[in-house]
């Protein structure tokens, strides 16, 4: 192997297909953490070695190591799930978790704080539930996202039937798994990797399923995008859309965020064969040299789309036509309840940061735990981090709204709220620069107060807040971003379009709160004033000249 190559490569590469010495890391009770090498191999097995940031002063003045846990992310294409399970993922929170779940971007959801002997019955006992972790983490493809909002009840259910099938088909095939955490036998000699080979793919990977006009998924943001073309609710193929992402480090230009490349359209049938071939050409094409710049954005962007587009068809034994005319109307979710084609009702209820817990004055835990035993559909968890449940019968429909007002889970909300998401940030996250989810709730209130004052509140706006720039909560696609930058401040970024088709740039570096209320102040007080009949917040900030749009983010987007 090249010298020159990253040293995960070579991690990866000795690993024989994901073992590293994790049983070995697992069973030394002379430390909370793992083995270097093992606590990169653990993420491609759903988890993360943390430290709790607000105890590491105080650990290392007590010369003890630092506050070591685990962070565990869940395998659950689409985020669906059964009634049946979620008791199980929240019976697991309360033994070997924090007792909170967290739902996430990625239609999932994460347990925080597992201690290192906790994990493995952990695994264990979602594995019990028919959940696992294979790829909730690492340099494979991850978790598929997938519409989750019912309304066309039999488009939805094939287009999800889609989104399993790719989840599959680009799940790794080593064993390790089974054997490290399951107990499983081991396959001697038998393992291989027939797609990803003994090095996966060079960084992260990410697909998603849109059904337009919903573009809940910010599909655009993603490494490998299908976009469901349908004719009178009949699923017709997808547009193939690759190259999408949205790390960023500050200060270095050569990285910068980028929406996915049209490819074609293709049959369903297709599909499969045209994802397996995007990750093939990545593998083979990525760069295994700088993380910073191994994602498929950068490799569509060196190869240039026409060349990526002639080795994808090659590999795939396809040949795309030119994508089908769509339109998205919006990002994000929407409330409430809404009727099926089939009859039945779906309830999709605000999640505030994704946080599930019996909170003081809203018992949220309890009152899905209620209503997981009396429903029978199933739940969902959508790309803002919110939950819906859905699939309920007529005959249950008040039931499980009582219940959910009274545990606090319909809580009368501005659009301004219900359109704002932010990512984990501090305490768990390595890589925070400062605060999201613990001050966003806070900040909200204050940008509500000044959006009301406007007559503005009710126009949902989507507001994203992320404790550093790689972009957890897809804070560039958002009508305003708020990236963290250091302690207590943030980049103040502007010009998304509220349907996730637009990147968004900087406006005002290095921001502290009181200067973004400002800031919003001066430009709300603009927009209420100025803005066209229908006008976006996000149109009127590049209309009125505030940010250039961005075009070719490769060279535009940090002029
Ligand atoms: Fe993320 C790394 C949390 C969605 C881009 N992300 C992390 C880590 C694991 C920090 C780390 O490197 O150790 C964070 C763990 C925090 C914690 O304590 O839980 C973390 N990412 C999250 C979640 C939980 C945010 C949330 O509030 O919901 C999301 C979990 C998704 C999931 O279920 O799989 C999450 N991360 C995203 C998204 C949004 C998306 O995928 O739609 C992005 C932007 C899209 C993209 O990938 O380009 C994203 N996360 C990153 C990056 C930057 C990658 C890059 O290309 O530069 C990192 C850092 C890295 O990979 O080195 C990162
Ligand atoms: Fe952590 Fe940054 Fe992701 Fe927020 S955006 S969870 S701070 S990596």
């Amino acid at each position: 192997m090249d010298a020159k190559v990253h040293e995960n490569e070579i991690i990866k590469g000795s690993s024989n297909f994901l073992r590293g010495t994790l049983r070995k890391s697992m069973a030394d009770e002379l430390t909370g953490a793992l083995a270097p090498a093992d606590a990169q191999l653990c993420k491609f097995h759903g988890f993360y070695q943390q430290d709790d940031r607000d105890l590491r002063q105080q650990r290392q003045e007590q010369f003890l190591e630092p506050y070591y846990s685990f962070m565990l992310r869940a395998r659950l294409p689409g985020g669906v799930c059964t009634p049946s399970q979620w008791q199980t993922i929240d019976a697991v929170a309360q033994r070997l978790g924090n007792g909170s779940i967290r739902l996430t971007t990625r239609q999932t959801f994460q347990y925080h704080g597992i201690l290192k002997r906790n994990l493995k019955p952990l695994i264990q006992q979602i594995n019990k539930a028919m959940i696992d972790s294979i790829g909730g983490c690492g340099d494979v493809n991850r978790n598929v996202l997938c519409n989750p909002n019912p309304l066309q009840s039999q488009l939805h259910a094939e287009v999800y039937r889609w989104a399993r099938r790719i989840s599959e088909a680009l799940l790794p095939q080593s064993n390790a798994y089974h054997e490290i955490w399951l107990d499983g036998e081991r396959i001697e000699g038998g393992d291989s990797e027939p797609l990803y080979g003994d090095t996966y793919l060079p960084r992260k990977f990410k697909t998603a399923v849109a059904i337009p006009p919903s573009n809940d998924v910010d599909v655009y943001t993603n490494d490998l995008g299908f976009v469901a073309i349908a004719e009178q609710g009949k699923l017709l193929g997808f547009n193939v859309l690759a190259g999408g992402g949205m790390g960023t480090t500050h200060g270095d230009t050569s990285t910068f965020p980028r929406l996915a490349d049209e490819l074609g359209f293709v049959e369903p049938r297709q599909i499969i064969a045209v994802a397996q071939a995007v990750v093939a050409v990545q593998r083979d094409h990525g760069n295994r040299f700088s993380r910073r710049h191994a994602r498929l954005k950068y490799t569509v962007e060196s190869m240039g789309t026409k060349r990526f587009r002639r080795e994808v068809e090659r590999r795939a034994s396809v040949s795309f036509t030119p994508p089908r005319p769509v339109s998205f109307e919006h990002q994000g979710d929407r409330y409430g309840w809404s009727e099926g084609s089939d009859g039945n009702w779906h309830l999709t209820l605000y999640i505030e940061n994704g946080r599930i817990a019996d909170l003081p004055d809203a018992p949220l835990m309890t009152g899905l735990r209620k209503i997981a035993a009396l429903h029978r559909g199933d739940f969902r968890i959508t790309p803002s981090q919110n939950l819906i449940v859905a699939g309920v019968p007529n005959q249950l429909k008040n039931q499980i709204e009582e219940i959910a007002r009274r545990h606090g889970l319909m809580q009368q909300r501005s659009s301004i709220r219900l359109n704002s998401i932010a990512c984990v940030a501090l305490p768990t996250c390595p890589q925070a620069m400062t605060e999201a989810e613990r001050c966003f709730p806070e900040f909200m209130t204050r940008i509500e107060q000044l959006a009301g004052a406007y007559g503005l509140d009710e126009m949902g706006t989507v507001i994203r807040m992320t404790g550093c720039p790689n972009g957890c909560a897809r804070p560039f696609v958002a009508e305003v971003g708020l990236v963290g930058k250091g302690p207590g401040s943030y980049n103040l970024m502007l010009g998304g379009d509220g349907r996730g088709l637009r990147l968004n740039r900087l406006y005002r570096a290095n921001l502290k709160e009181a200067e973004i209320v400002a800031e919003l102040e001066r430009l709300f007080k603009r927009y209420a004033e100025e803005r066209l009949d229908r006008e976006c917040f996000g149109d009127f900030t590049i209309r009125a000249g505030l940010v250039p749009a961005v075009v070719n983010p490769a060279e535009d987007f940090h002029d």
